[in-house]
C-alpha cells in the first residue's frame, strides 16, 4: 500500500481560506444522525455497483490494501464551524474509478455509509482530486465517531457529503437525494457560494 501521493486541496491555498459566514475551531466536533453503528469489521464489504463495467466488493484487507494518497483540506460544517489543516490518508476516488471503469451515462453517485445513509454527489465534485476514502486522520486511524474504519471525505462540499462509516457508492444516470439533502440540506453544498439549506 504505497502512498502514491500528496494532493493539497486548493481551497487551502485561497488568501481567504475560510468561507462566509464560518468561525475557525480547533477541536473536531462529532456530528451524524443517530448512535454510532457497531460494525463487525469481519463482515465489512466496500462494494462498487450501478453504472460501472466491473462491480467491486473488497472486505477491509482489499480496501486496505489499495494504493493510498494523503490529501492535506479544511471542513467545513455547515452548522458553521471551520477545521483547517487536515491530514487524510485513504484511497482516491480515482483509484476507485479505474478499478470499475463508469460508463458514459454515470453522472451521479450515490454513496452509502452504514445503518441507510447515502449521499449524493455529481460524479464531476466526486472525482475531484482531492476527495477521497480516508482510513487515517493526521497520521492515525480514524475513530468510530469520525466514521472508522473508511469514510469519505469532499473537501470543495459541507462536510455533511462526506459520509462517515462508507460501505460503498452506487453510480447513476439520475441524481437522488441523499439522507440531509431529503431533510432539507442543500443538494450540492458548495461553502463557498453558503448552499446551506434548499428552500
Ligand atoms: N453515515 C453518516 N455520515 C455522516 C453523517 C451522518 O449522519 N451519517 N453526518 C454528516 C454530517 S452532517 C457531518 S457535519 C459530518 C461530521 O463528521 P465528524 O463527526 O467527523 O465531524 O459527518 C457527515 N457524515
Ligand atoms: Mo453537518
Amino acid at each position: 500500500m504505497d502512498t502514491v501521493a500528496t494532493v493539497i486541496s486548493p481551497d487551502t491555498r485561497r488568501t481567504d481560506r475560510v468561507p462566509p459566514n464560518q468561525t475557525v475551531t480547533e477541536r473536531w466536533p462529532v456530528l451524524h444522525y443517530g448512535s454510532i453503528p457497531r460494525l463487525d469489521l469481519t463482515k465489512w464489504r466496500f462494494t462498487v455497483s450501478g453504472l460501472v463495467e466491473k462491480e467491486l466488493s473488497l472486505d477491509l484487507e482489499g480496501f486496505s490494501a489499495l494504493p493510498r494518497v494523503k490529501v492535506l483540506s479544511d471542513i467545513h460544517c455547515v452548522t458553521t464551524w471551520s477545521k483547517l489543516d487536515n491530514l487524510w490518508e485513504g484511497v482516491s476516488t480515482g483509484t476507485i474509478r479505474d478499478l470499475v471503469s463508469p460508463l458514459a451515462e454515470a453522472r451521479f453517485v450515490i454513496v452509502q455509509g452504514a445503518a441507510g445513509f447515502t449521499t449524493n454527489l455529481p460524479v464531476e465534485d466526486f472525482f475531484r482530486l482531492d476527495v477521497l476514502f480516508a482510513l487515517k486522520h493526521d497520521g492515525v486511524p480514524l475513530t468510530p465517531d469520525h466514521g472508522a474504519p473508511v469514510r469519505l471525505v469532499v473537501p470543495g462540499l459541507y462536510f455533511w457529503k462526506s459520509a462517515k462509516w462508507a460501505t460503498g457508492l452506487e453510480f447513476t444516470r439520475d441524481d437522488r437525494p441523499g439522507f440531509w439533502e431529503s431533510a432539507g440540506y442543500h443538494n450540492r453544498g458548495d461553502p463557498w457560494k453558503e448552499e446551506r439549506y434548499s428552500d
